[in-house]
């Protein structure tokens, strides 16, 4: 697919292999609503070609599948994405996104399962559904970060009014992103693995 304006990679994406150093792997989920940026995410930081499975939006998709006013989204993911980050020498990242539209969400259990995290992506114009969204991974004890993804028409909330409206206990890091730029769903992704590192240490036996 064209990521629509994500950046890209420089250098061949066809480098599949893993590189020699790595010792770790872990999978991470992107979640959230239907449109938010997860398949933009997941292709702007993919340092190996991304496997997308996106299916054009139809006239059937009229009134189901609501495209919010985003009149460039013309593709959406039928079933997930798939992409892979080195975040160090050792520490490889697989990251799979889900589809966002809620007739799919019966997937994200099995996208769910064997993840140690997750990202929210959040598009401040829909906040209702992300209240979905966190229940699913509070349901299932998958430790998560939100990502707000900044959309030029979207309202800007301040974090902690973000944070309230969610729910969301003070642990819990909000950040804001651009998921079509590399470096900052690079940032999304290091904050989360920071966190799963804290929780870690909290969790650990003294
Ligand atoms: N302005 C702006 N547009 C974005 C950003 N991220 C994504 N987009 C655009 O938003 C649209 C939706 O992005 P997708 O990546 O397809 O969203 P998705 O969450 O994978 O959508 P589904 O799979 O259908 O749920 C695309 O047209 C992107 O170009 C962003 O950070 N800023
Ligand atoms: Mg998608």
């Amino acid at each position: 697919m064209d990521f629509n304006g994500s950046d890209i990679v420089p250098g061949p994406r066809t480098e599949d292999h893993l590189p020699h150093t790595a010792q770790a792997a872990v999978k991470i989920v992107i979640v959230g609503g239907f449109g938010v940026g997860k398949t933009t995410m997941v292709g702007s930081v993919s340092e190996i070609r991304p496997l997308t499975t996106e299916e054009t939006m139809t006239q059937a998709g009229i009134g189901v599948d609501d495209n919010y006013g985003s009149d460039s989204k013309t593709a959406t993911t039928v079933a997930m994405d798939f992409g892979r980050i080195s975040i160090t020498e050792q520490l490889v990242l697989y990251l799979f996104g889900t589809p966002g539209q809620e007739r799919f969400w019966f997937l994200w259990n099995g996208l769910f399962e064997g993840a140690l995290g997750a990202v929210v992506l959040l598009d401040t114009r829909r906040l209702e559904v992300s209240f979905d969204v966190i229940g699913r991974l509070e349901e299932r004890g998958v430790p998560f970060v939100v990502a707000v993804n900044s959309f030029p028409d979207g309202p800007r909330y301040p974090i902690e009014e973000l944070r309230a409206a969610l729910d969301l206990p003070i642990e819990i890091p909000i950040i804001e992103c651009d998921a079509r730029r590399r470096a900052s769903s690079r940032d999304v992704l290091m904050t989360l693995m920071r966190f799963l590192h804290a929780l870690a240490m909290t969790r650990a036996p003294v």
